[in-house]
């Protein structure tokens, strides 16, 4: 194992030993199989990601410090963690992450043996797990667990999805995340609706050119 990997898995293993309170420790944790995965798990790629799904529409902050975390109360992590190339790492990093706080984990892999959301479903349970497949090839093996091994997962390439649901488990608890979700909500139907209205009063050859 190399020395960077010993260290991440001795820093989540620190982590799981402290005591902090609920406010202070991330409540998502997004694993990504490579960092080749980021503008689909996270931001910047074809469509947008869980990031801007938690920071800009729900108001989460991102944790890169466990002993200084951000003000805001809602809060997430960002790893790499590859099943196949990290398999110790990704053993720790599901197996600490009740004692670390986390209360739901988003977890995206892609190519045909995508088994980071599953294995990662599998070790970390009863906390529940989101799977994002980063490709279309990678659908079957996210979500095919055996009988008895939970596991949810979103269409192929949609993180933005899995950052609503773990948004959604959370509501259940946290109040101000339903309000947070319902006003999303809200601005998303009417950016539908504006965008209905300058397309039918435009004409299509206008908007097409404006858009
Ligand atoms: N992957 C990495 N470790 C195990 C798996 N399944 C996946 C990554 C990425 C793909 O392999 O999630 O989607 C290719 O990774 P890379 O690093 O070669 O670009």
């Amino acid at each position: 194992m190399s020395d960077a990997e010993r260290d991440l898995i001795e820093a989540l293993e620190a982590e799981a030993a402290t005591d902090r309170s609920a406010a202070d420790t991330p409540d998502i944790g997004i694993i990504m199989g490579s960092d080749s995965d980021l503008e689909t798990m996270m931001t910047g790629g074809r469509r947008r990601g869980a990031y801007d799904a938690l920071v800009d529409e729900l108001g989460f902050a991102e944790v890169t410090d466990y002993d200084a975390p951000p003000s805001e109360r809602f809060t997430f992590e960002t790893f790499v963690v590859s099943a196949h190339r990290t398999p110790d790492l990704m053993y720790t990093y599901a197996e600490t992450a009740p004692a670390r706080g986390l209360e739901v984990i988003i977890a995206g892999a892609g190519g045909k043996s995508a088994d980071l959301p599953n294995m990662t479903a599998s070790i970390a349970y009863p906390l529940p797990v989101i799977g994002v497949p980063v490709q279309e090839k990678s659908v079957d093996s996210v979500i095919g667990m055996p009988v008895g091994a939970p596991i949810v997962a979103v269409d192929a390439g949609k993180s933005f999805n899995a950052a609503l649901f773990a948004a959604q488990i959370l509501a259940t608890y946290h109040p101000e995340i339903e309000g947070r979700l319902l006003d999303f909500h809200d601005r998303q139907r009417t950016a539908v609706a504006e965008t209905s209205r300058d397309l039918h009063e435009q004409g299509t050859a206008e908007f097409a050119e404006r858009r």
